[in-house]
C-alpha cells in the first residue's frame, strides 16, 4: 500500500504530469468560454489529446531547452485561445485557421476589442507565468522532464487524436462551431482543410432550374417579362448605395422626439420600401454584402467569399449592365486590399474602381474619410462618367457608420437622452443619423443635377451594427426603450431596402420576405435586363413567398421562411424556432424538416455555382 502511495505520488508530482494537468485545466477553461461545454470526459477524450500530443512533441524535440519550449508553447496557446474567444464573442461563431491567417484585418474589430474583454480573461496568461516557478522548483529538486515518458504519451495521445479525427471526418460539416464543439477544435480544422481543398461546404452535384428553386421557395414560377415591375425603370441610370451597419429598426423611429433617419423617412414617400429583408452575409461582412448584391449567389459563409474565388471574371451585375450600355463604377473610401477588393472588383467587372487612392483622405472618422467626402467625390465624377457613357451605374459603399460608431461631437446631430450618451447604441444612432444626412444631401444633388428623374436608386444596409459582446445590459435596456420590446434576432438581421428614383414609386411598403440575395434580380427586373447566369434570389416585387438560408451568423441549416425563423442547433444552444411575425418561440412541425431540406438544396445549388468560380 505504501509502495502504491509512493508511486501514485511520484506520478502526480512528476513534471510531465504537472504540465499536462495545467494544459488540461486550460483546455477546460477554453471549452467553457467558447462552447459552454462542461463535460470533462468529453474534453478529456476529444479536445485534450491532440493538444497534449503537441505538448509531448515539444518536450521530445526541445530536449535541453524543454522548459523554455513549454513556456513558449503555453504562451502561444494562450494567445491563440484568447484570439478565438474574442473572435467568438464578436462574431458569435468560432474562427477557422483561415480567419486567423487574416488577423491583419482585425481593425474591423479594432476599436471594439476593449468591449470584448471579460474580467477573467487574464487567467489565460496565469498558467504561462506559473510555468516559471514550477520549472525552478523541479530544477531545484533535480527532477527532469522525462523524454521516455513524453515518447509514450505522444504515441498514446497521437493515437486517440487520430481516431477522433477520423471519426470527425464521418460527420457532416454544416455548421463549423457546432462541429467543433462535438468533434474538437483541431479536428474541425482538419476537416475544413480537407473540404476546402475539394470544394465549398455544400457543393455537390446539383442542377436546379429557376423553376425548381421557385417551387422550393413556395412560389409558382412566372417568367420575368410577365412581372408587374418589369422594365418600369428601363434605361435609367443606376445608383446602389450600400450603407455600413444600417439596420431596419432605425427607420421611422424617434428618440427624444427626433427622427433617427429623417432623410430616409422622407424619401420613403417616393420609394418602395421593403421592410422584411434579411442580411445574409458570412465572414466577409461588407464584402460579402457586395458579393450578394452583384451576383445573387450565397457567400461562402465561414470564409470571406473573395478568398474562395479565383479572381477570374464571374457573371455579375456590373458585367450584365455593361453589356447593356452602362459605364460601371464602384466607390469605397477604404484601402483596396481590405477584403481583397483588388481581386473582388476585377472579378465582378467594374470598369472604374475608386478607393482610398482616389478618394481624398479628409475628415477621417474611424478608418476612412467621412461619408460626405465619399459622396462629394462621387458627385464630382458624375459629369465625366455621363460624358463617357449614355447610362451609368454607380455602386457606392459607405464607411462612417462602422463599429465602434464614435463620431466627432460636431457631427452628432441627435440630442439623445442622457442615459444614451456615449453608449454603444447611442453612438450607433448618432452615426446612422450622420449617414442619413449624407444620403439626403446626395439625393438632393442628384435632383439638382436633373439626374434623379432619370435614375433608379437602391439603398440598403450591409449588415447589423448592433450585435455581440459590445452590446451591454445597459445597451439592451436602451434598445428595449426604442423598440418597445427586447432586441431580438429579427431586429438584428433585418436591413432596410429602399428602391427610389423620380416618378417611379408611390410610398408603398412591401413586407414580402426577402434577403440580400434578392437585390440583384429585383433591380434587373425593374430595368428589364436579363442576366445570362443563374441567380439564386428572385424579384421581390413579384414573389410573395421566400426561403432564405443564413450561415455564419446563424448555425448552418438555419432558415427563414414566410412565418418562421429557425435557428439550427449550435455549439452553445439547442435548435430554436420563432414565429417570425411575433418572435415568440414555437414548436417544430412536420414542415420544419422540409424547410431545412429545401434550404440546403437551394444553398447547395448556390455553392455549386460558387465552386465553379473557385481556384
Ligand atoms: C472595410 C469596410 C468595413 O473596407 O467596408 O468593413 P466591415 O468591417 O463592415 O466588413
Ligand atoms: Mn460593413
Amino acid at each position: 500500500m505504501k509502495w502504491l502511495n509512493r508511486n501514485v505520488k511520484s506520478i502526480l508530482i512528476h513534471p510531465n504530469t504537472i504540465i499536462l494537468i495545467l494544459l488540461f485545466i486550460k483546455i477546460i477553461a477554453f471549452r467553457l468560454a467558447v462552447f459552454h461545454n462542461k463535460s470533462v470526459i468529453h474534453i478529456a477524450l476529444i479536445e485534450f489529446p491532440l493538444w497534449a500530443f503537441m505538448l509531448s512533441l515539444v518536450i521530445l524535440f526541445a530536449k535541453k531547452r524543454a522548459w523554455t519550449s513549454i513556456f513558449l508553447f503555453n504562451a502561444l496557446l494562450s494567445v491563440l485561445f484568447i484570439a478565438i474567444i474574442y473572435y467568438t464573442r464578436y462574431f458569435s461563431t468560432i474562427p477557422s485557421y483561415y480567419d486567423l491567417q487574416q488577423l491583419y484585418q482585425s481593425n474591423s474589430v479594432g476599436g471594439t476589442i476593449g468591449l470584448l474583454s471579460k474580467p477573467y480573461d487574464f487567467l489565460f496568461l496565469f498558467d504561462v507565468l506559473l510555468i516559471i516557478p514550477i520549472a525552478f522548483y523541479f530544477k531545484s529538486k533535480k527532477a527532469k522532464l522525462s523524454v521516455q515518458l513524453s515518447k509514450r504519451l505522444a504515441v498514446l495521445f497521437g493515437c486517440i487524436g487520430l481516431v477522433t479525427t477520423l471519426l470527425a471526418f464521418r460527420q457532416p460539416l454544416i455548421d463549423v462551431s457546432y462541429f467543433a464543439k462535438e468533434n474538437g477544435y483541431l479536428q474541425s480544422q482538419a476537416v475544413q482543410v480537407f473540404t476546402r481543398s475539394f470544394g465549398t461546404a455544400l457543393a455537390s452535384d446539383s442542377n436546379l432550374s429557376e423553376q425548381d428553386i421557385e417551387k422550393l421557395k413556395g412560389n409558382d414560377y412566372v417568367p420575368s417579362t410577365e412581372h408587374k415591375s418589369y422594365g418600369i425603370a428601363k434605361d435609367r441610370h443606376v445608383f446602389v448605395i450600400q450603407v455600413e451597419s444600417l439596420q431596419g429598426f432605425v427607420l421611422n423611429k424617434k428618440v427624444n422626439n427626433q427622427e433617427i433617419t429623417p432623410y430616409l423617412n422622407a424619401l420613403l414617400k417616393e420609394s418602395t420600401y421593403f421592410d422584411n429583408v434579411y442580411q445574409q452575409i458570412g465572414a466577409g461582412n461588407t464584402s460579402d454584402a457586395e458579393w450578394l448584391m452583384h451576383t445573387s449567389i450565397y457567400p461562402e459563409g465561414m470564409d470571406p467569399t473573395v478568398n474562395v474565388i479565383s479572381g477570374e471574371p464571374v457573371p455579375s451585375l456590373p458585367r450584365t449592365l455593361q453589356e447593356h450600355g452602362y459605364g460601371t463604377a464602384t466607390y469605397h473610401a477604404d484601402d483596396i486590399t481590405y477584403w481583397s477588393r483588388e481581386k473582388l472588383y476585377p472579378a465582378l467587372g467594374f470598369e472604374y474602381t475608386y478607393t482610398d487612392q482616389e478618394i481624398p483622405a479628409e475628415q477621417e472618422i474611424g478608418f476612412g474619410p467621412a461619408d460626405e467626402v465619399l459622396f462629394n467625390f462621387v458627385s464630382d465624377q458624375l459629369p465625366a462618367q455621363l460624358k463617357a457613357h449614355e447610362k451609368i451605374y454607380a455602386n457606392i459603399v459607405t464607411l462612417t457608420s462602422h463599429t465602434p460608431f464614435e463620431m466627432p461631437e460636431h457631427l452628432e446631430y441627435l440630442s439623445l437622452p442622457e442615459n444614451y450618451e456615449g453608449t454603444y447604441v447611442g453612438n450607433y444612432l448618432q452615426s446612422v443619423r450622420y449617414v442619413d444626412e449624407q444620403i439626403g444631401e446626395f439625393i438632393e444633388t442628384l435632383k439638382k443635377e436633373g439626374l434623379y428623374d432619370d435614375s433608379l436608386i437602391l439603398i440598403y444596409g450591409d449588415h447589423s451594427g448592433i450585435h455581440g459582446a459590445p452590446v451591454t445590459k445597459n445597451d439592451e435596456a436602451i434598445l428595449s426603450d426604442i423598440l418597445d420590446h427586447p432586441y431580438n434576432l429579427q431586429d438584428r438581421f433585418t436591413i432596410p431596402v429602399i428602391f427610389t428614383g423620380g416618378g417611379l414609386f408611390t410610398g408603398e411598403t412591401i413586407s414580402h420576405l426577402g434577403g440580400q440575395i434578392d437585390l440583384m434580380p429585383t433591380l434587373l427586373n425593374l430595368l428589364s435586363i436579363e442576366h445570362n447566369a443563374q441567380m439564386i434570389g428572385h424579384n421581390l416585387f413579384q414573389y410573395k413567398h421566400n426561403l432564405l438560408g443564413m450561415r455564419y451568423h446563424l448555425p448552418g441549416s438555419s432558415f427563414i421562411n414566410d412565418n418562421t425563423l429557425y435557428v439550427a442547433p449550435s455549439a452553445k444552444l439547442p435548435a430554436i424556432l420563432y414565429n417570425s411575425k411575433t418572435m415568440k418561440e414555437k414548436n417544430r412541425t412536420n414542415q420544419t424538416q422540409q424547410s431545412i431540406d429545401n434550404t440546403l438544396k437551394i444553398m447547395q445549388q448556390s455553392d455549386q455555382i460558387l465552386k465553379s468560380y473557385g481556384k
